[in-house]
């Protein structure tokens, strides 16, 4: 039977970032013990970014994120730069891979200094050891002001077990969520989920964060029933005693929240994705915002991914919908959508962003620092329609 695959948003994004010609598409092949990336010793070779899956022990699911030289240069050189500055944005762990001598080091120390802007951690690859014996690697240390470079030979494989277990330290000491549901489900604990299977529904298949929040039921060892709205009443008369979390998707929250018994707290799907995918105080600072809008405010609305727009488009036509209905027809509104995303964003009064299915937690959260550090406000579209509709404040919100 095939396994299934990690969906990419889910995995740890280590990028490769250097100078044309550092070993950085090399060290991917190193690593995957496959010839992904094309190597060559013409600078430039790698133009695209190109990313590769693979299963990191300490680590697990990753991708590992090739990029082109910081340095490339002429018109499609600096458009390249310009894909690897969008690639540092998303990623969880870089590294950044250097060989030779230091020769001043401008352009290491400055992405050093762009990841540490983002909280992205770094670490430092010197690479072609079997050149030189790795007599640069101290001057490299020094340069950068770095506690460690390792060294490596992407070319003989030397040094790969140092940096796996660098990499997977690294990974340890990052803030993932793992528990989608935290403090609102226990071990023992009677849960039950209303999914409605809509149209929107792949055929034959439950959505994601349907999958994912049943997973993360089952290994706290909670008991976990599903349903559809309409058969919500039934599942609980079946249940010798009231459940201690409904988790509802939002659409039905009306009908859920009438049959939920005073005992069991509920909450939704957006709402704990809101969290799993951002910083849902952030977000419920900013539904405090949204409610707060004047009537000429502008709001930019921000789609992770470039899909299709689909009919009933939560981001193009309902919440939208939404907004002028409470706000009035003066409102502006924006839509972005993929890495569109404005670098400066005080010209808007609230933003609201997708679920961000497509993106790493830690792109989002990169994006809210950016609004923080403008002064605006943000919240995500499951937390705005809920405050939309007049749910927000009914919804539990895991710890
Ligand atoms: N001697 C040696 N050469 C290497 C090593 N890693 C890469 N190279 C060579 O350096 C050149 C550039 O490698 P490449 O991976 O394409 O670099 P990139 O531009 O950073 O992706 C190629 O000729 C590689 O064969 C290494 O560990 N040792
Ligand atoms: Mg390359």
């Amino acid at each position: 039977m095939m396994k299934e695959e990690t969906p990419r948003a889910n995995r740890f994004h280590i990028g490769l970032f250097g100078r044309r010609n550092s070993g950085k598409s090399s060290l991917v092949n190193m690593l995957t013990g496959q010839q992904v990336a094309v190597v060559s010793d013409v600078p430039g070779t790698t133009t695209d970014v190109v990313l590769k899956n693979i299963e990191l022990p300490g680590v697990g699911a990753s991708v590992l994120v090739d990029t082109a030289g910081y340095d490339d240069e002429g018109e499609l050189g600096g458009l390249r730069v310009r894909q690897t500055v969008n690639a540092a944005r998303r990623v969880d762990l870089a590294l950044i891979i250097v060989s030779g001598l230091p020769d001043g080091a401008e352009k290491e120390k400055a992405w050093a200094e762009r990841f540490r802007a983002d909280d992205i951690p770094v670490l430092y690859i010197y690479n072609k050891v079997d050149e030189d014996g790795g007599s640069h690697a101290d001057a490299w240390c020094m340069t950068l002001g770095a506690t460690e470079v390792v060294s490596v030979s992407a070319r003989t494989g030397e040094g790969r077990d140092r940096l796996l277990s660098a990499m997977a330290e690294v990974y340890r000491r990052t803030d993932e969520v793992e528990d989608l549901t935290g403090n609102l489900a226990g071990e023992g604990d009677t849960v039950v989920l209303v999914m409605p299977q809509d149209i929107q529904a792949p055929k034959g298949r439950l959505i994601l964060p349907q999958v994912q929040t049943l997973r993360n039921l089952l290994d706290k060892r909670c008991t976990a029933l599903c349903c559809t709205a309409d058969r919500l009443s039934a599942t609980l008369s079946v249940l010798s005693s009231p459940p201690s979390l409904i988790i509802t998707d939002s659409q039905v929250f009306p009908t859920v929240e009438a049959l939920c018994p005073p005992q069991t707290r509920l909450t939704s799907f957006s709402v704990l994705f809101a969290r799993q995918k951002g910083d849902i105080r952030q977000f419920l600072q900013g539904a405090e915002a949204l409610c707060a809008l004047r009537p000429d405010a502008r709001v930019l609305i921000a789609e992770a991914c470039t899909h299709v727009p689909q009919h009933e488009d939560i981001g193009r036509v309902k919440l939208p919908r939404l907004l002028r209905c409470k706000f009035g027809e003066a409102l502006h509104i924006d839509i972005v959508s993929g890495n569109d995303f404005p670098e400066d964003l005080s010209a808007y009064d609230l933003v609201i962003h997708c679920g961000a299915c497509m993106f790493t937690r830690r792109h989002v959260l990169n994006r809210l620092r950016r609004a923080r550090a403008c002064g605006v406000p943000v919240t995500n579209y499951g937390v705005a329609i809920a405050a939309l509709t007049g749910i927000l404040d009914k919804v539990a919100v895991p710890e």
